[in-house]
């Protein structure tokens, strides 16, 4: 693949209206620029193709990637917001070591057992083996339960609210997919323990809707807040609430982040115990919460179109780039310098804006190639601009081309992110609404996930019908299950029948595909 680094451009032959110098074909055909798939006709190798315009690269272990810092400075933006809100809610970060050993990961047997294949071990030094194998963490649970053990006594040292940064590795057999299913991947993951049930059950609800603040607000995803099935809620927990998200062009669910209420389950297991104020002793009650670098792959599957991806601007490390638009003997140096000063002006008012002086792409080649990172503004500055008092906005979102005086430049620009912000969530929100099908019947079901929907049907809520539906759906393109009952229930009218059993439903529960 041709990018920056493939065949290189003699400098600019573009018109003095900023047109962006040869036909976009012709960019294509010389520098290899451009996908070389279309998302509606091969997503799978189109996501691939876009992950690789910088955002990743791969490794030579199967299921692990390399995150580039076009995606890494993604991750620390939404880091930086849910870090300051967990801390808001007197959340401490912490590091606990990477190994486990054998004896604590056997203590939760029972929850992991559904895991264990997915366990990494290290079994060798050098050359001798190790004399007990130590595990890698795929979640900390067994690493941390045992000092909560130690670390809580009484009533006062209750609640415990830590939560740390870093890697899990799960060794998934299933296709990796960059950033949504990988070998090891980068979390944040929470760990509390409470007196109380209700403060417990509280936080489980504060901490989602922090998760769908950073789909909706940052990533401009949107997502459905609900409770998993019993079936696919955390085995080890009490409830498992999740924001869910939906690819239409896969028809396929995907769970954007989970917070479980982890009851006593574990307190039990590891003897968290403390002396409430009558002097008795009580098990705590716990949550864990986690979401992971999966959210990048999420918004990149939502957003990106046949040029590249689209960066909602609140989490774009480059928010506005500014390219000059030279012309034959016009005042090259004028133009390179109002470019300068307006990456200047932008920087000074806070927005991330990166001019792009080099001399050996074209300006043609330039608005390719940062369309094709999913830059969401672009600004063009060429002699008549220059001449104008003027620049030239074109927006990644929708291709709307404006000029802009420069005395107002910071307003508007910032104003045109905001709406870039907006207007990417709002289509998405669209597209998801389109796919989105109510049935009652199980044809009806059959025929939805044939093409794709994301199918909200009133459910018994049984374990065994849930089973059943997996079963009977099971096929190349893997089995519909439950993604969530939404916590905003349409109304169920009296009667209403479940779609899979025709037994009287319980409520509405969103069912699919998923990743
Ligand atoms: C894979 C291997 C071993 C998921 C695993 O969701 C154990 C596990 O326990 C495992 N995959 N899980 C469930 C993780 C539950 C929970 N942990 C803390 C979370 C949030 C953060």
């Amino acid at each position: 693949m041709a990018g920056p680094s493939g065949k290189k451009e003699k400098v600019a032959k573009a018109g003095p209206s900023g047109g962006g110098g040869k036909k976009k074909k012709d960019v294509k055909k010389e520098t290899g620029l451009g996908l070389s798939v279309k998302k509606d006709e091969n997503f799978g190798e189109w996501y691939s193709e876009v992950c690789k315009h910088e955002m990743i690269e791969y490794y030579d272990i199967s299921g692990c990637y390399i995150l580039r810092p076009w995606s890494m400075a993604i991750w620390e933006i939404m880091q930086t917001f849910f870090d300051a809100e967990i801390k808001k809610m007197k959340v401490k970060n912490c590091y606990f070591p990477l190994f486990v050993s054998p004896g604590v990961l056997e203590k939760e047997k029972d929850h992991i057992e559904g895991f264990a294949p997915e366990v990494a071990w290290v079994t060798k030094s050098g050359k001798s083996d190790l004399e007990v194998p130590i595990a890698i963490r795929p979640t900390s649970e067994t690493v941390m339960y045992p000092y909560y053990s130690k670390w809580i006594r009484g009533h006062r040292d209750l609640p415990l609210k830590l939560n740390q940064w870093c890697n899990v590795v799960r060794w998934e057999f299933s296709n990796p997919t960059p950033f949504i299913r990988s070998r090891e991947f980068l979390w944040q993951e929470g760990h509390t323990a409470f007196a109380t049930k209700e403060e417990a059950d509280k936080e489980v609800l504060e901490i989602l809707e922090l998760y769908r603040r950073i789909y909706e607000e940052y990533l401009a995803v949107p997502v459905v807040k609900g409770m998993k099935s019993e079936n696919e809620k955390f085995a080890g927990g009490l409830y498992t609430t999740s924001v869910e998200a939906f690819i239409p062009n896969t028809g396929r669910g995907v769970q954007g982040a989970t917070s479980h209420c982890l009851g006593q389950n574990f307190a039990k297991m590891f003897e968290i115990n403390f002396e409430n104020e009558k002097g008795e002793t009580e098990m705590v009650w716990q949550n864990s919460w986690a979401y992971s670098t999966r959210t990048i792959g999420v918004m990149i599957m939502t957003h990106g179109d046949d040029k590249g991806l689209i960066l909602p601007p609140k989490v774009a490390s480059v928010q506005v780039v500014v390219i000059p638009v030279p012309y034959k003997d016009a005042n090259t140096q004028g133009i390179f310098d109002a470019c300068t000063a307006t990456v200047a002006a932008l920087s000074e008012a806070g927005i991330r804006a990166e001019e792009d002086l080099r001399d050996n792409y074209s300006p043609g080649w330039k608005y390719s190639n940062w369309e094709m990172k999913g830059v969401p503004l672009r600004i063009e500055i060429g002699p008549r601009d220059l001449e104008n008092d003027q620049v030239r906005t074109v927006r990644r979102d929708n291709g709307v081309k404006e000029d802009i005086p420069r005395g107002s430049l910071v307003e508007h620009v910032k104003e045109l992110l905001e709406k870039i912000q907006a207007n990417m969530y709002e289509v998405a929100k669209q597209k998801r609404e389109a796919c989105v099908e109510e049935i009652k019947t199980w044809d009806e079901f059959i025929v939805a996930l044939n093409k794709k929907k994301l199918i909200l049907a009133p459910w018994c809520d049984e374990e065994e019908v849930e089973r059943d539906v997996k079963a009977r759906t099971k096929g190349e393109t893997g089995a519909a299950k439950t993604l969530c009952s939404p916590f905003e229930q349409p109304e169920l009218p009296e009667g209403t029948l479940c779609f899979a059993s025709g037994k009287p439903a319980k409520k509405w529960t969103y069912w699919g595909r998923s990743y």
